[in-house]
């Protein structure tokens, strides 16, 4: 079983992957666990059919892996001899595949668990949201095999934990713990094992549960304004925000904590 029929998933995604609906939030799992999750070539066009046509009515996606380890990178079975034309393809179908993670419809949350290397920590992080559990390492092994990250991980990578830690990961073959990636910047929360999915779909839940003209925002422009040039980002920040508190639905909202309505902004107990 890979797709329930009346989901209005994709029904030609290969078996490595599943996918479910729970309400607003879809859940998409790595169902490979006997070779760890790895990568290959009919995975990564899954995953793009997949963000590709997310039905209508999804607000949130949560990604994880099944087995004891979140994912083991690149088949390593299908690295055969490619020529320098046909890598670059390669490389290209992953780029296009996580672009629509990250660029997609709807936000990302990643649950980690046990190896999370090489393109399985790519794939991680072109998610919006990483969730690890305590079982979590990240490695990215590519340096001592003699290859190079070709899954969007040297552009997204450097962007949550600067180019000095991925220098160091992948001239050393250094393996952060989930604790480490938390302080770092790989993850932004850990919880005890076993509990991953469970916060992945809470805070699916609150995402769904926000005006989709915020998610927008936060997935598209955010982080374009904060990459690129100042004067053009506070432009873009100006246009967002303003149409953002034009909608009816920000409107209503904001009415909403001005008559008592809307629950406050303090932290959890
Ligand atoms: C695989 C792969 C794989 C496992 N490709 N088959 N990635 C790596 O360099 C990581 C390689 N894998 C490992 O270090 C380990 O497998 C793990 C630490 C992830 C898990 O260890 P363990 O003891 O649970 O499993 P295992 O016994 O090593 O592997 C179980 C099976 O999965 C075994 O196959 P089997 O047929 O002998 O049972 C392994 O061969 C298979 N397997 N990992 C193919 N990666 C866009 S560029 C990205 C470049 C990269 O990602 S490079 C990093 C590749």
């Amino acid at each position: 079983m890979t797709v329930p029929p009346d989901s209005g998933f994709p029904n030609d995604l290969p078996p490595s992957l599943s996918a479910e609906r729970r309400g607003p939030v879809a859940i998409l799992t790595l169902s490979r666990p006997q070779k760890r999750n790895a990568l290959d070539d009919a995975t990564i066009a899954g995953i793009e059919r997949f963000f590709d046509r997310l039905p209508d009515g999804v607000s949130a996606v949560v990604l994880h892996g099944a087995g004891e380890h979140f994912c083991a990178g690149l088949d390593l079975g299908e690295l055969t001899r490619r020529d320098a034309v046909a890598g670059i393809a390669h490389s290209n179908a992953w780029h296009r595949a996580f672009e629509r993670i990250q660029f997609g419809k709807a936000p990302v949350i990643a649950v980690l668990h046990g190896a999370v290397v090489g393109g399985g920590l790519e794939l991680a992080a072109a998610a919006h949201i990483r969730v690890a559990e305590r079982s979590a390492y990240y490695a990215l092994p590519e340096g001592s095999r003699g290859i190079f990250v070709g899954g969007g991980g040297a552009v997204r990578l450097p962007r949550l934990i600067g180019v000095a830690r991925m220098t160091d990961m992948m001239l050393t073959g250094r393996i952060y713990r989930a604790e480490d990636g938390l302080a770092i910047g790989l993850s932004q929360y850990v919880v005890e094992d076993g509990a991953g999915l469970a916060k992945g779909l809470e805070l699916a839940g609150r995402i769904a549960g926000n005006a989709p003209l915020t998610n927008f925002a936060v997935m598209h422009a955010l982080p374009r304004i904060a990459e690129g040039d100042p004067g053009a980002g506070y432009l873009a920040e100006a246009l967002m925000s303003a149409i953002a508190q034009d909608s009816d639905e920000a409107k209503a909202r904001l009415q909403d904590l001005l008559d008592k309505r809307a629950g406050k902004t303090v932290p959890d107990r």
